[in-house]
Protein backbone atom coordinates (compact mmCIF):
# COMPACT_ATOMS: atom_id res chain seq x y z
CA UNK A 1 0.00 0.00 0.00
CA UNK A 2 3.02 2.47 0.58
CA UNK A 3 6.44 1.55 -0.90
CA UNK A 4 9.10 2.37 1.73
CA UNK A 5 12.64 3.12 -0.38
CA UNK A 6 15.92 4.91 1.81
CA UNK A 7 17.80 6.95 -0.32
CA UNK A 8 20.88 7.78 1.97
CA UNK A 9 19.41 9.89 4.51
CA UNK A 10 16.01 10.45 2.55
CA UNK A 11 13.00 7.99 2.84
CA UNK A 12 10.95 7.79 -0.52
CA UNK A 13 7.39 6.83 0.79
CA UNK A 14 5.31 6.10 -2.84
CA UNK A 15 1.29 5.79 -2.38
CA UNK A 16 0.87 2.45 -4.03
CA UNK A 17 -2.41 1.51 -5.43
CA UNK A 18 -2.08 2.87 -8.81
CA UNK A 19 -5.00 0.53 -9.97
CA UNK A 20 -7.38 2.99 -7.93
CA UNK A 21 -5.57 5.93 -8.43
CA UNK A 22 -3.96 5.83 -4.72
CA UNK A 23 -7.33 6.31 -3.68
CA UNK A 24 -7.18 6.29 0.34
CA UNK A 25 -8.50 3.30 2.47
CA UNK A 26 -7.87 2.71 6.04
CA UNK A 27 -5.68 0.07 5.57
CA UNK A 28 -3.24 3.01 3.78
CA UNK A 29 -3.90 5.57 6.07
CA UNK A 30 -2.47 3.00 8.57
CA UNK A 31 0.27 2.09 6.49
CA UNK A 32 1.16 5.60 5.74
CA UNK A 33 0.77 6.27 9.43
CA UNK A 34 3.25 3.56 10.68
CA UNK A 35 5.78 4.81 7.97
CA UNK A 36 5.68 8.32 9.24
CA UNK A 37 6.11 7.57 12.65
CA UNK A 38 8.47 5.02 11.97
CA UNK A 39 10.50 7.80 9.92
CA UNK A 40 10.15 10.33 13.30
CA UNK A 41 11.70 7.72 15.34
CA UNK A 42 14.84 6.86 13.11
CA UNK A 43 17.72 9.21 13.15
CA UNK A 44 18.68 7.95 9.98
CA UNK A 45 16.05 9.00 7.87
CA UNK A 46 16.56 13.30 7.80
CA UNK A 47 14.38 14.17 4.90
CA UNK A 48 10.82 12.52 3.66
CA UNK A 49 9.87 12.44 0.34
CA UNK A 50 6.29 11.16 -0.42
CA UNK A 51 4.73 10.72 -4.63
CA UNK A 52 2.40 8.08 -5.48
CA UNK A 53 2.78 4.96 -8.49
CA UNK A 54 1.02 5.26 -11.45
CA UNK A 55 -0.85 8.30 -13.41
CA UNK A 56 -1.73 10.44 -9.79
CA UNK A 57 -0.98 11.05 -6.90
CA UNK A 58 -4.29 10.17 -4.94
CA UNK A 59 -7.86 10.44 -5.61
CA UNK A 60 -8.60 10.87 -1.91
CA UNK A 61 -11.08 8.92 0.05
CA UNK A 62 -11.58 5.66 -1.95
CA UNK A 63 -14.63 6.05 -2.76
CA UNK A 64 -15.76 2.53 -3.08
CA UNK A 65 -13.86 1.54 0.28
CA UNK A 66 -16.97 0.98 1.78
CA UNK A 67 -19.55 -0.49 -0.99
CA UNK A 68 -23.02 0.63 -0.30
CA UNK A 69 -22.75 0.73 3.38
CA UNK A 70 -22.76 4.38 4.69
CA UNK A 71 -19.43 4.95 6.40
CA UNK A 72 -19.15 6.64 10.29
CA UNK A 73 -17.17 8.95 9.20
CA UNK A 74 -16.27 10.09 12.19
CA UNK A 75 -14.26 7.04 13.02
CA UNK A 76 -12.88 6.92 10.11
CA UNK A 77 -11.56 10.49 10.08
CA UNK A 78 -9.84 9.52 13.23
CA UNK A 79 -7.61 7.69 11.18
CA UNK A 80 -7.15 10.64 8.71
CA UNK A 81 -6.44 12.80 11.31
CA UNK A 82 -3.61 10.68 13.14
CA UNK A 83 -1.72 10.93 9.61
CA UNK A 84 -2.22 14.87 9.68
CA UNK A 85 -0.92 15.27 13.12
CA UNK A 86 2.13 12.73 12.20
CA UNK A 87 2.47 15.01 9.21
CA UNK A 88 2.57 18.07 10.96
CA UNK A 89 4.51 17.17 13.84
CA UNK A 90 7.10 15.57 11.66
CA UNK A 91 10.28 16.34 12.68
CA UNK A 92 12.37 15.93 9.30
CA UNK A 93 11.53 18.03 6.38
CA UNK A 94 8.99 16.81 3.75
CA UNK A 95 9.17 17.09 0.08
CA UNK A 96 6.49 15.90 -2.01
CA UNK A 97 6.35 15.22 -5.67
CA UNK A 98 2.85 15.28 -7.10
CA UNK A 99 2.98 13.00 -9.90
CA UNK A 100 -0.39 13.43 -11.18
CA UNK A 101 -4.28 13.88 -10.34
CA UNK A 102 -4.25 15.06 -6.56
CA UNK A 103 -7.78 15.07 -5.22
CA UNK A 104 -9.62 15.73 -1.86
CA UNK A 105 -7.58 14.44 1.20
CA UNK A 106 -4.92 13.29 -1.37
CA UNK A 107 -4.67 17.10 -2.12
CA UNK A 108 -4.85 17.56 1.49
CA UNK A 109 -1.59 15.26 2.11
CA UNK A 110 0.17 17.08 -0.83
CA UNK A 111 -0.04 20.44 0.76
CA UNK A 112 1.55 19.18 4.15
CA UNK A 113 4.64 19.20 2.59
CA UNK A 114 7.57 21.81 3.13
CA UNK A 115 8.69 22.34 -0.52
CA UNK A 116 6.16 20.79 -3.15
CA UNK A 117 7.02 20.40 -6.60
CA UNK A 118 4.43 19.10 -9.54
CA UNK A 119 4.81 17.56 -12.68
CA UNK A 120 3.63 19.37 -16.03
CA UNK A 121 0.76 16.70 -16.02
CA UNK A 122 -0.21 17.10 -12.47
CA UNK A 123 -3.79 18.16 -11.55
CA UNK A 124 -5.57 19.52 -8.35
CA UNK A 125 -9.23 19.74 -6.93
CA UNK A 126 -10.53 19.64 -3.59
CA UNK A 127 -13.11 17.60 -4.78
CA UNK A 128 -15.46 17.67 -1.21
CA UNK A 129 -18.21 19.80 -2.04
CA UNK A 130 -18.82 18.00 -5.17
CA UNK A 131 -19.94 15.21 -3.33
CA UNK A 132 -21.72 16.86 -0.65
CA UNK A 133 -18.50 16.98 2.31
CA UNK A 134 -16.32 19.44 3.59
CA UNK A 135 -12.66 20.17 3.40
CA UNK A 136 -10.74 17.73 5.71
CA UNK A 137 -7.30 16.16 6.11
CA UNK A 138 -6.45 19.57 7.09
CA UNK A 139 -7.65 21.29 3.99
CA UNK A 140 -9.70 24.01 5.87
CA UNK A 141 -6.58 24.96 7.67
CA UNK A 142 -4.13 24.84 5.36
CA UNK A 143 -5.67 26.54 1.87
CA UNK A 144 -6.72 29.60 3.24
CA UNK A 145 -3.41 30.06 5.01
CA UNK A 146 -1.48 29.46 1.43
CA UNK A 147 -3.51 30.69 -1.29
CA UNK A 148 -5.54 33.45 1.13
CA UNK A 149 -9.29 33.01 2.02
CA UNK A 150 -11.12 34.58 -1.17
CA UNK A 151 -9.47 32.14 -3.65
CA UNK A 152 -10.00 29.48 -1.09
CA UNK A 153 -13.51 30.29 -0.97
CA UNK A 154 -13.15 29.48 -4.43
CA UNK A 155 -11.23 26.43 -5.02
CA UNK A 156 -13.43 24.78 -1.95
CA UNK A 157 -17.64 25.94 -3.31
CA UNK A 158 -16.64 25.28 -6.73
CA UNK A 159 -14.06 22.81 -6.89
CA UNK A 160 -12.18 23.66 -10.11
CA UNK A 161 -9.40 21.09 -11.67
CA UNK A 162 -6.38 23.26 -11.78
CA UNK A 163 -3.57 22.25 -13.66
CA UNK A 164 -0.03 22.54 -12.20
CA UNK A 165 0.72 25.72 -13.96
CA UNK A 166 -2.31 27.57 -12.18
CA UNK A 167 -1.10 25.42 -9.13
CA UNK A 168 2.20 26.84 -9.49
CA UNK A 169 0.69 30.49 -9.79
CA UNK A 170 -1.46 30.31 -6.48
CA UNK A 171 1.69 29.13 -4.56
CA UNK A 172 -0.33 25.49 -4.03
CA UNK A 173 3.12 23.84 -5.46
CA UNK A 174 7.00 25.66 -5.50
CA UNK A 175 8.09 24.15 -8.46
CA UNK A 176 5.86 22.29 -11.86
CA UNK A 177 9.04 19.82 -14.07
CA UNK A 178 8.41 17.38 -16.37
CA UNK A 179 6.80 14.60 -15.40
CA UNK A 180 9.69 11.87 -16.41
CA UNK A 181 12.23 14.34 -14.34
CA UNK A 182 10.08 14.69 -11.46
CA UNK A 183 11.23 12.00 -9.08
CA UNK A 184 14.92 12.43 -9.50
CA UNK A 185 14.24 16.43 -9.00
CA UNK A 186 12.60 16.04 -6.02
CA UNK A 187 15.08 13.38 -4.91
CA UNK A 188 17.63 15.65 -5.19
CA UNK A 189 15.63 18.35 -3.79
CA UNK A 190 15.02 16.21 -0.62
CA UNK A 191 18.57 14.86 -0.71
CA UNK A 192 19.93 18.51 -0.37
CA UNK A 193 17.40 18.96 2.50
CA UNK A 194 18.67 15.52 4.12
CA UNK A 195 21.85 17.68 4.60
CA UNK A 196 20.76 20.17 6.03
CA UNK A 197 20.26 21.14 10.08
CA UNK A 198 17.58 18.37 10.22
CA UNK A 199 16.65 20.07 13.99
CA UNK A 200 16.14 23.48 12.89
CA UNK A 201 14.09 22.37 9.87
CA UNK A 202 11.86 20.83 12.22
CA UNK A 203 11.37 24.02 14.65
CA UNK A 204 10.97 25.79 11.09
CA UNK A 205 8.55 23.40 10.55
CA UNK A 206 7.00 24.08 13.89
CA UNK A 207 6.64 27.92 13.57
CA UNK A 208 5.34 27.95 10.52
CA UNK A 209 2.28 26.13 11.90
CA UNK A 210 2.36 27.63 15.15
CA UNK A 211 2.76 31.39 14.55
CA UNK A 212 -0.56 31.83 12.76
CA UNK A 213 -2.60 31.30 15.61
CA UNK A 214 -0.64 33.12 17.64
CA UNK A 215 -0.25 37.43 18.96
CA UNK A 216 3.11 38.57 17.46
CA UNK A 217 4.30 38.57 21.87
CA UNK A 218 3.19 34.89 21.50
CA UNK A 219 4.89 34.25 17.99
CA UNK A 220 8.13 36.28 19.32
CA UNK A 221 8.13 34.36 22.50
CA UNK A 222 8.07 31.19 21.04
CA UNK A 223 10.63 32.24 18.06
CA UNK A 224 13.23 33.00 21.45
CA UNK A 225 12.14 29.25 22.70
CA UNK A 226 12.92 27.29 19.36
CA UNK A 227 15.91 29.50 19.13
CA UNK A 228 17.71 29.17 22.09
CA UNK A 229 16.75 25.13 21.11
CA UNK A 230 17.93 25.41 17.52
CA UNK A 231 21.51 27.54 19.53
CA UNK A 232 22.30 24.30 21.33
CA UNK A 233 22.62 22.53 18.24
CA UNK A 234 25.92 20.92 17.25
CA UNK A 235 24.64 21.61 13.48
CA UNK A 236 24.65 25.50 14.72
CA UNK A 237 27.94 24.98 16.21
CA UNK A 238 29.41 23.72 12.76
CA UNK A 239 27.44 26.43 10.64
CA UNK A 240 29.21 29.19 12.25
CA UNK A 241 32.47 27.89 12.17
CA UNK A 242 32.44 26.56 8.54
CA UNK A 243 30.98 30.32 7.82
CA UNK A 244 34.02 31.39 9.90
CA UNK A 245 36.30 28.88 8.20
CA UNK A 246 34.38 30.26 4.56
CA UNK A 247 33.76 26.36 3.71
CA UNK A 248 30.46 24.53 3.32
CA UNK A 249 28.97 22.92 6.44
CA UNK A 250 29.03 19.57 7.58
CA UNK A 251 25.80 19.32 9.38
CA UNK A 252 25.00 15.48 11.22
CA UNK A 253 21.29 16.59 11.87
CA UNK A 254 22.44 16.91 15.40
O1 LIG B 1 -14.42 9.65 5.97
C1 LIG B 1 -14.61 9.84 4.78
O2 LIG B 1 -14.76 8.96 3.95
C2 LIG B 1 -14.61 11.23 4.34
C3 LIG B 1 -13.31 11.55 3.77
C4 LIG B 1 -13.25 12.25 2.64
C5 LIG B 1 -11.95 12.56 2.07
C6 LIG B 1 -12.04 12.78 0.56
O3 LIG B 1 -11.00 12.64 -0.05
S1 LIG B 1 -13.51 13.16 -0.19
C7 LIG B 1 -13.06 13.31 -1.92
C8 LIG B 1 -12.99 11.96 -2.57
N1 LIG B 1 -12.42 12.05 -3.90
C9 LIG B 1 -13.10 12.48 -4.97
O4 LIG B 1 -14.26 12.81 -4.90
C10 LIG B 1 -12.35 12.50 -6.27
C11 LIG B 1 -13.11 11.71 -7.32
N2 LIG B 1 -12.29 11.54 -8.50
C12 LIG B 1 -12.08 12.53 -9.38
O5 LIG B 1 -12.48 13.67 -9.23
C13 LIG B 1 -11.29 12.17 -10.60
O6 LIG B 1 -11.38 10.77 -10.77
C14 LIG B 1 -9.81 12.57 -10.51
C15 LIG B 1 -9.70 14.09 -10.60
C16 LIG B 1 -9.14 12.08 -9.23
C17 LIG B 1 -9.03 11.92 -11.69
O7 LIG B 1 -9.72 12.17 -12.90
P1 LIG B 1 -9.32 11.32 -14.21
O8 LIG B 1 -10.10 11.93 -15.34
O9 LIG B 1 -7.85 11.26 -14.34
O10 LIG B 1 -9.78 9.84 -13.91
P2 LIG B 1 -11.28 9.27 -13.91
O11 LIG B 1 -11.62 8.77 -15.27
O12 LIG B 1 -12.21 10.24 -13.28
O13 LIG B 1 -11.12 8.03 -12.91
C18 LIG B 1 -10.41 6.86 -13.31
C19 LIG B 1 -10.96 5.70 -12.50
O14 LIG B 1 -10.65 5.91 -11.11
C20 LIG B 1 -12.49 5.58 -12.59
O15 LIG B 1 -12.83 4.23 -12.48
P3 LIG B 1 -13.27 3.39 -13.80
O16 LIG B 1 -14.42 4.10 -14.41
O17 LIG B 1 -12.04 3.41 -14.67
O18 LIG B 1 -13.60 2.04 -13.26
C21 LIG B 1 -12.93 6.29 -11.33
O19 LIG B 1 -14.20 5.86 -10.87
C22 LIG B 1 -11.85 5.83 -10.34
N3 LIG B 1 -11.74 6.77 -9.22
C23 LIG B 1 -11.42 8.08 -9.30
N4 LIG B 1 -11.44 8.62 -8.09
C24 LIG B 1 -11.79 7.63 -7.24
C25 LIG B 1 -11.99 6.45 -7.97
N5 LIG B 1 -12.36 5.32 -7.40
C26 LIG B 1 -12.53 5.34 -6.05
N6 LIG B 1 -12.38 6.43 -5.30
C27 LIG B 1 -12.00 7.58 -5.83
N7 LIG B 1 -11.82 8.68 -5.05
Amino acid sequence: MVLKERQEGVLVLTLNRPERLNALTGELLEALFAALEEANRDQGVRALLLTGAGKAFSAGQDLMEFGEAKPDYEAHLRRYNRVVEALSALEKPLVVAVNGAAAGAGMSLALWGDYRLAATEASFTTAFLRIGLVPDSGMSFLLPRLVGLAKAQELLHLSPRLSAEEALALGLVHRVVPGERLVEEALRQAQELAQGPTRAHALTRKLLLETYRLSLTEALALEAILQGEAGRTLDHEEGVRAFREKRPPRFQGR
